[in-house]
């Protein structure tokens, strides 16, 4: 199997400095060897850069030139990955780059679902954002049902909000905004919180989630992974910790289920910041990284198998 790594060094979807560094940090932890172990073909094809659009301000949107112009590169990496035969697996920078990611995954292979595994929602409009983050407001521009709720954005028209809402489930929420938890009510959206992991464990919720959006199991699937959906004593090295997350072990066998499905297409891996924390908390929310990225892309806690004709 074929994976293509794209580091997306971009922090301008939230107001903290440092996430920017994501992605050389994790490079740094060794991450194409640890996925070379499991005998993956593993291409880099490095960081995504971007000219800054000059554009109009649009009113509780920071730095959308930022935004419009760094993910509408990205996206079209995305679609040349895939191209090319690989599993994308882009790591941030904030969560804002699944803008581009998900455009790009829908445009190359049309049908495809989101698992969104995130403590918060990031369904924001600009109308209803509390921060003006666009990091909280990637779901809510991808989706085709939300498209209606925006005013017109300039610099954004290469991106199509032509995913569906019901192909898109949460797992890990716990900090949902009023404005959130209406539209998820309003469209029924498939949103597993952290009340029902406990009530039904995370393997049965990773498996009804898939049901709900893609139960023909025929979808491309998209892991969009906040670090944050992860404990924060698991995971303390992110811009907007909140606490009773997902453990470890529960993130690993969310990717393991999914990895077993080998319709996973796209990973995305977002929001490690290694500027918050000391460094004993970064270097744990780089490895925690890891271990997720690693469950996605085939790691077995049974053991790797031995390569064929070893074994006679
Ligand atoms: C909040 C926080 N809902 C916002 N969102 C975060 O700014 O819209 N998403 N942190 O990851
Ligand atoms: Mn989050
Ligand atoms: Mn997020
Ligand atoms: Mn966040």
């Amino acid at each position: 199997r074929k994976v293509g790594i794209i580091g997306v060094p971009f922090d301008k979807g939230q107001k903290k400095e440092g996430v920017a560094r994501g992605p050389e940090t994790i490079r740094a932890a060794n991450l194409v060897d640890k996925l070379k172990i499991l005998e993956l073909d593993v291409r880099d094809y490095g960081d995504v850069h971007y000219n800054v659009n000059d554009i109009n301000d649009v009113k509780n949107m920071s730095h959308l030139g930022h935004v419009a112009s760094c993910m509408n590169n990205l996206s079209e990496q995305i679609q040349q990955v895939l191209r090319d035969g690989r599993q994308a697996l882009t790591i941030g920078g904030d969560h804002s780059l699944s803008i581009g990611t998900i455009d790009g995954h829908v445009k190359e292979r049309q049908d495809v679902a989101v698992i969104w595994v995130d403590a918060h929602a990031d369904l924001n409009t600009n109308k209803t954002s509390e921060s003006g983050n666009v990091h909280g407001m990637p779901v809510a521009l991808l989706t085709s049902e939300l498209a209606d709720y925006w005013p017109y954005l300039p610099g954004m028209d290469w991106q199509m909000p032509i995913l569906s809402i019901r192909n898109v489930a949460y797992i890990g929420l716990r900090s949902i905004d009023r404005y959130e938890r209406l539209i998820i009510e309003k469209f029924g959206i498939t949103a597993y919180g952290m009340e029902d992991i406990e009530r039904y464990g995370i393997h049965d919720v990773v498996h009804m989630a898939l049901n709900k959006i893609d139960s023909h199991n025929s979808k491309s699937l998209h892991v969009s992974f906040d670090i944050d959906a992860l404990d924060p004593l698991e995971a303390p090295s992110t811009g907007t910790p909140v606490r009773g997350g997902l453990s470890l072990r529960e993130a690993i066998h969310l990717m393991e289920e999914i990895s077993r499905t080998h319709r996973l297409t796209a990973i995305d891996l977002v929001e490690v910041n290694p500027q918050i924390g000391n460094k004993q908390d970064v270097k744990m929310t780089v490895q925690a990284a890891i271990h997720i990225i690693q469950a996605a892309l085939g790691y077995s806690r049974r053991g790797l198998r031995v390569p064929e004709g070893v074994t006679d």
